[in-house]
């Protein structure tokens, strides 16, 4: 397919990080008395931390909430989710995801990370990937987040790549949206690809070596 990048969303695809993002926003929308469940938890993939909390206030029937109600809230939810993420060890990486990346690395394509997260670099850290990708662009140098393209195409440019060589991987509809956006085709994991959003919808990440050629 003549690819010479490849930019890997992070929660979702290169670790399952998306299951300690749910089970904290359930903590907390539970503590509120909000309806909170896995269906409502699939919009909220790629999506930053403070739109995240808008979409679960959706169905929040209390006293109107402050600003800084809001952002007390989103801390709170981010100091849960910061616990589940300090347990994380190189264990959390998996073969499947590891013999993928160097498989591909080995083929000669560049590697990055196009995530919405601020918490991605002590993330990589956690499961021994720091300094492993050849960029990172994060939740850190964004100001839009998925659906637009932005994250994906600082991505590329940190590579020096032309958007159209680069290959999206993403387990979010907004994240397939957003890589389409920049102008970049797209492979499909997770609830993205039992959405039927990608180029490719895969049932593993290793389908990506075929998808390179
Ligand atoms: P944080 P991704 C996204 O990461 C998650 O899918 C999304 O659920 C989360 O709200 C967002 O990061 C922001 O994360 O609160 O850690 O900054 O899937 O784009 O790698
Ligand atoms: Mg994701």
């Amino acid at each position: 397919m003549n690819f010479k990048a490849i930019i890997f969303d992070l929660d979702g695809v290169i670790c399952s990080t998306d299951e300690y993002h749910y089970r904290a926003w359930k903590r907390m929308a539970d503590g509120m008395h909000i309806p909170f469940d896995r269906t409502i938890n699939n919009r909220l993939r790629g999506v930053s931390r403070m739109e995240s909390l808008e979409i679960i206030l959706e169905k929040y029937e209390g006293p109107a909430l402050t600003e800084a109600d809001k952002q007390r809230l989103a801390q709170q939810k981010n100091d849960l989710y910061r616990e589940s993420l300090k347990e994380m060890t190189t264990d959390d990486l998996s073969e499947e995801v590891w013999d993928t990346l160097e498989t591909l690395r080995g083929k000669g394509l560049k590697l990055a990370i196009g995530s919405s997260s601020k918490n991605t670099p002590f993330i990589l850290e956690r499961i021994g990937l720091g300094g492993y990708f050849d960029a990172v662009s994060d939740g850190n140098n964004i100001t839009h987040s998925k659906p637009d393209p932005e994250v994906f195409l600082k991505a590329a440019e940190m590579l020096g790549m032309a958007p159209a060589d680069c290959l999206v991987v993403e387990d979010a509809v907004s994240g397939v949206q957003a890589g389409h956006a920049g102008g970049m085709r797209v492979a499909a994991v997770g609830d993205a690809a039992l959405n039927g959003a990608g180029d490719w919808n895969m049932k593993s990440i290793r389908e990506l070596i075929h998808i390179v050629g």
